[in-house]
């Protein structure tokens, strides 16, 4: 059987060299699509140190909440780490991950000189897991101040009222003032089990009305060019898709979404560090401020 195709003309022939690839796109933006906070440590660190909350006697309760190994403690360590200008540690991390390695509600005050505190106080808990972790329930007890420093949470069942960590008659500063929603930047994606239970303690926020902000940590790690320079963290195509990402699965607008990198491997504490913290903490004091003023 011959072949009736006709043989290809000079025309066809001729091929059109194939035009180059255009280069990558630039991985970091030359502009920033967030205005970084950088040049306003010191402002920021002012602010702080210098609070005091309009209501006597108050003392403004943040409580962080997240997924297994996002940085939580560490979190409280970075914020203490800024305000004493020094590397701490004391809640303790982990980084084996799996399974949650705070399991107690502690709350951790922040020395401002020997015998005098800053007047907010950080609540750690254990982590949100798949199947086990802290009970959502627990989470939704605290915020209304009924769990007491100490507790020792039982992923199987929640804290019943006869319980000596139940505290049945929670003052305003037993109450959660400002509730910190902390993610890992480094993951893929995020887990739909742990995103139900995230959005199950938003939903429980918005009904007692306690504002919420998002971290995302870990964003060196999620980034090798802001692991390159902290600076190019608003540069960076990456994050901004995962502030994006994260602002459509959990419902934060992104500008209540702030990106940090916690210390955890430094001796030493820096500026640029510093700043993202500072600027994350400034804006938890002041929505909690607001919200213990208008009740
Ligand atoms: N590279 C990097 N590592 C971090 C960062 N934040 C925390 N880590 C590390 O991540 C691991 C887990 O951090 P933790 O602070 O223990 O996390 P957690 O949310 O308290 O975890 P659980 O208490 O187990 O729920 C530790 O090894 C930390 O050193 C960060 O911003 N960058
Ligand atoms: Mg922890």
């Amino acid at each position: 059987m011959g072949n009736s195709t006709p043989p290809p003309s000079p025309r066809t022939r001729t091929r059109t060299p194939t035009p180059p690839p255009p280069p990558p796109s630039p991985k970091v933006l030359p502009e920033e699509w967030r205005n970084g906070p950088w040049g306003k440590k010191a402002v920021d660190l002012k602010f702080v140190e210098d609070y005091k909350p309009f209501k006597e006697d108050i003392q403004l309760r943040i409580m962080l909440y997240g997924p297994v190994g996002a940085g939580k403690s560490s979190f409280i360590n970075s914020v203490e780490s800024v305000l004493r200008g020094r590397i701490t540690d004391r809640a303790k991390t982990d980084a084996i991950g799996g399974k949650s390695y705070t399991t107690k509600y502690r709350e951790y005050t922040i020395q401002k000189v020997p015998g005098t505190h800053y007047p907010f106080v950080f609540n750690d808990i254990m982590g949100l897991e798949k199947d086990e972790g802290v009970c959502v329930e627990d989470i939704k007890l605290a915020m209304k101040g009924h769990v007491k420093n100490g507790y020792n949470f039982n992923p199987r069942s929640s804290l019943s009222e006869n319980d000596q960590h139940y505290n049945r008659d929670p003052s305003l500063n037993d109450r959660v003032h400002v509730l910190v929603c902390i993610n890992p930047g480094s993951i893929a994606g995020m887990q739909d089990d742990s995103v139900r239970k995230l959005r199950e303690v938003r939903l429980a926020a918005k009904d007692m009305d306690i504002p919420e902000i998002a971290i995302l940590t870990k964003i060196d790690e999620a980034c090798p060019e802001i692991r390159r320079d902290i600076r190019n963290v608003y540069k960076s195509k990456h994050l901004k898709k995962k502030i994006e990402e994260a602002s459509g699965v959990l419902g934060f607008p992104p500008n209540c979404i702030f990106p940090v990198k916690n210390y955890h491997s430094e001796h030493d504490t820096s500026d640029d560090t510093d700043t993202l913290i500072l600027s994350a903490l400034r804006r938890m004091i002041t929505s909690g401020e607001d919200f213990v003023n208008d009740l």
